[in-house]
């Protein structure tokens, strides 16, 4: 007998709806939810292999833990008494700071991701926390922390009703979007179009995205930041400054005109090799657009000047009056997120409250630089990491230098990895805890409703009942609380109580906050009212029911509960963007600080590049649209054809440096050399080679039998890592120098 049931996919940063056709606990269909109230029925290659994925053989079924030093199969008991076992000596004796937390970036795409890494993280205490953020977004956090004294409040473009959208650095018909969460990206770009709409992109590869643009400008990697500064420049010169109606809650914008003097458009196009007049050309047209959104993603972010590019990005949208109106950009209102505040002064952003051991890199946002971990691990002395919890995490394919961070998690006193795969990092692991199959765990999107385009609110319970067979498979909330009761030492105790004393603090300081609808309440008598099936789900209906559109525990009986949305399998549409400052912005001054000191020095920096004459080829990434960064080359419906770990040439570099169209080019970085098969393609810009990541699956002591036919190469074995954007400790994987030859 087949059934269809509802799913969130987990897959990426859209959040499509599934309808999926089980047959028995197998997936055999997988289908775009028409029903969905956000992604109305889209679906892409990578959904429609969901059921594949699930069923991937490679998964692992149940913990591993290495005896005699090799990784055999164990009950769960045993692998939790392993981890405990392994973890707490080195607390004991070396405190919390002994033990590294890696968190990976599927964490954004689980409820266990969501709720325990922060409980996990208070119990132990340590500093030493590095996560996928900064080979990613961690600019975009600092530069909302500093403009918005809030580092999580980022907005997003405006998608379905701007009339102007400049695309940085993104490759959203690939990515399918990122920090713009936005189910059938490509139909709402079309959209765009169809209502008379412009599209420019700025991306050194004429990539999907740039292919659908009124105009594409084939910026030169890494001079995003000087191109950005001279629209900037000439919107004061010419008079196009318009703060528009957020105008009351803004700083100085003289002090960024300051900044601004010296980046004239002829004095950076040399650098950028943007002509001029089409950097003037693109402040007018932002200026003059009844509404534009300046949009900028990985290409804008994990490179050298990335927290003042992303600075830029926000400053050309307040500057020409696109911040927080619609069609502009706008800050979501997600259903368990913090109620807006009142306006005045707020607590602000600090940046650099402590630094790294090694190089002294400043924390940002309470996590030190992943680039920075090897060094951690492997530099002898006081202070150094001599364990790892891993969660949802590959670094040594996603991280520079993985070399160096695969001796290093070799040489671990213990290492502990939630992952469901054996790869390229758990087979350091001492333990390794694979969760459930996404068929077999729950989904909610506390990170995404956040960044989505439309605020609305949709939950799946799991499709499928925990495996029977497999000696009581927890879920991977079950996991990540077991996990922290080790770390405790409590190891046996009844995982349920991480959840209760998450309700109780919670709950605690609701009833003591004067804004909160509970104040003045008894926590425990609210915490009966909790309903749910798990500790989890008791914990998503409290936040929903604190939340913006919650009923308030009585409140407002109208609103969110869990129950509530329980009743809404297709999920909660909850309307369109509305403005939200100044209730979004925690600022000590209580405004948008536009201009604050840690970006005026950035500046300063840049300034001391102009004139620079650029030579060499430059490496950048990209991604294909069947390919989630290093973990999904082992489902053979998601491989071949143009998915491959090649490097793209422009025709006239091959044929300056004699490279063959399917030959071997030799790559050399600052880290490293590889071999790597020739793709000629005018989609690069000449001077710029492009090579994606996530490859390298030819590590001994993995378990990815299709990944490993194929391997490919790791891109990220050219990079040492020691170039890092300063202000967020974000690894420079765009716009790298290497030198090209052809191999004989
Ligand atoms: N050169 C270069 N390097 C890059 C990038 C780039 O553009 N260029 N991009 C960077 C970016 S944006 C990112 S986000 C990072 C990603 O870096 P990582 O987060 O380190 O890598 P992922 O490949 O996303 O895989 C994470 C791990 O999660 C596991 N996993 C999958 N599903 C689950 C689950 O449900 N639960 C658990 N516990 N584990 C699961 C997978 O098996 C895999 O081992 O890579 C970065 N690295
Ligand atoms: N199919 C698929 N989807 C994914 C992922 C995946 O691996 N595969 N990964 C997910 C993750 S973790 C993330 S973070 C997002 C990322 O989402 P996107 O940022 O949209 O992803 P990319 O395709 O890497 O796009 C980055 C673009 O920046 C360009 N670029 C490189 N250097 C520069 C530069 O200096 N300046 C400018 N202007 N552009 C530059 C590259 O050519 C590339 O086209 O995608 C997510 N979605
Ligand atoms: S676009 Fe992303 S969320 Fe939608 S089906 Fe594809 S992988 Fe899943
Ligand atoms: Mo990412």
């Amino acid at each position: 007998m087949s059934r269809t049931a509802l799913r969130i996919c987990p897959l990426c940063e859209a959040t499509c709806g599934l309808s999926v056709t089980l047959d028995g606990d197998r997936v055999t269909a997988v289908r775009g939810d028409r029903d969905d109230v956000f992604s109305k029925g889209f679906i892409c290659p990578k959904g429609v292999a969901f059921g594949e994925l699930d069923a991937d053989p490679d998964r692992l079924t149940g913990p591993l833990v290495r005896r005699d030093g090799v990784l055999q199969e164990a009950t769960w008991d045993e692998a939790f008494a392993a981890v405990q076992a392994g973890l707490r000596p080195v607390i004991e004796e070396h405190g919390g700071n002994a033990v590294g937390v890696v968190l990976g970036n599927p964490n954004v795409h689980t409820v266990a991701g969501a709720l325990y890494p922060p409980v996990l993280l208070a119990g132990l205490g340590s500093r030493n926390v590095f996560s996928a953020s900064t080979v990613d977004q961690m600019p975009k956090h600092v530069s909302s922390g500093l403009l918005y004294g809030d580092a999580l409040a980022i907005p997003v473009p405006d998608l379905d009703r701007t009339d102007h959208l400049v695309v940085i650095g993104a490759n959203p018909l690939d990515s399918n979007g990122s920090l713009c969460t936005a189910p059938d990206f490509p139909g709402r770009i079309r959209a765009l179009r169809r209502r008379g709409g412009r599209l420019t992109v700025i991306d050194p590869r004429r990539t999907r995205t740039a292919r659908l643009a009124d105009e594409h400008l084939a910026v030169r990697p890494g001079t995003d930041a000087l191109l950005l500064f001279a629209m900037v420049r000439v919107l004061f010169e010419e008079g196009l400054v318009d703060l528009g109606e957020r105008a009351a809650h803004l700083g100085r914008a003289d002090e960024v005109e300051r900044l601004a003097a010296d980046f004239t458009p002829e004095a950076v196009a040399p650098l950028c090799d943007v002509p001029a007049d089409r950097i003037r050309g693109l402040a007018r047209e932002l200026a003059a657009a009844p509404t534009a959104a300046v949009y900028g993603r990985i290409g804008s972010t994990t490179v050298e000047f990335g927290t003042l590019t992303s600075w830029l990005v926000d400053v050309l949208n307040i500057l020409t009056g696109n911040f927080d109106r619609p069609g502009g950009i706008m800050f979501p209102l997600s259903a368990t997120g913090a109620a807006p505040r009142p306006a005045g002064p707020g607590r602000g952003f600090a940046l650099g409250r402590w630094h790294s051991r090694v190089s002294g890199h400043p924390e940002a946002k309470s996590e030190l630089p992943i680039a920075a971990l090897a060094e951690e691990i492997d530099t002898p002395g006081e202070g150094r990491v001599r364990a790892v919890v891993a969660i949802a995490a590959n670094p040594v394919l996603s991280v520079p230098d993985g070399d160096r961070l695969d001796a290093a998690f070799a040489s671990l006193d213990f290492m502990v990895s939630v992952d469901p795969y054996l790869n390229e990092t758990s087979r350091h692991a001492d333990v390794v805890l694979p969760p459930p199959p996404p068929s077999r765990s729950a989904h909610f999107d506390f990170a995404f409703n956040a960044l989505a385009v439309r605020n609305q609110v949709r939950y799946s319970r799991p499709l499928l009942p925990l495996a029977a067979g497999t000696q009581n498979q927890p879920d991977e909330c079950e996991i990540h609380a077991r996990l922290i009761l080790c770390v405790g030492g409590q190891d046996g105790a009844d995982p349920g109580l991480v959840d209760t004393m998450v309700i109780d603090r919670t709950l605690g300081k609701a009833v003591a906050d004067p804004n909160s609808p509970v104040c003045g309440r008894q926590p425990a008598d609210l915490a009966r009212e909790l309903s749910g099936l798990t500790g989890a789900e008791r914990r998503l209906d409290m936040m929903l029911r604190l939340g913006p559109y919650g009923e308030g525990f009585g409140a407002d009986p109208e609103g969110l509960t869990l129950d509530r949305l329980l009743d809404h399998p297709h999920g909660i549409d909850l309307g369109p963007l509305a403005p939200r400052v100044p209730g979004v912005l925690n600022t000590r001054s209580g405004v948008v600080e536009l201009c604050p000191e840690p970006i005026a020095a950035e500046a300063a920096r840049l300034r001391g590049r102009l004139g620079a004459a650029p030579d060499g080829v430059l490496l950048v990434g990209r991604r294909h649209l069947r390919s989630n960064n290093s973990w999904m080359h082992n489902v053979p419906a998601l491989r071949g054809g143009s998915n491959r770990c090649t490097v793209h040439v422009h025709p006239d570099d091959a044929a300056r440096l004699g490279l063959a169209d399917g030959g071997l080019a030799r790559l050399k970085g600052d880290g490293g050399e590889l071999e790597v098969p020739v793709e000629i393609t005018d989609a690069v810009r000449p001077g710029v080679v492009s090579l994606p990541h996530g490859w390298g699956h030819n590590r001994p002591g993995a378990r990815l039998t299709v990944a490993a036919a194929d391997p490919g190469v790791n891109v990220n074995q050219l990079n040492a890592g020691r170039l890092l954007d300063p202000l967020s400790g974000t690894a420079v994987l765009n716009a790298l120098p290497v030198l090209l030859t052809p191999v004989p």
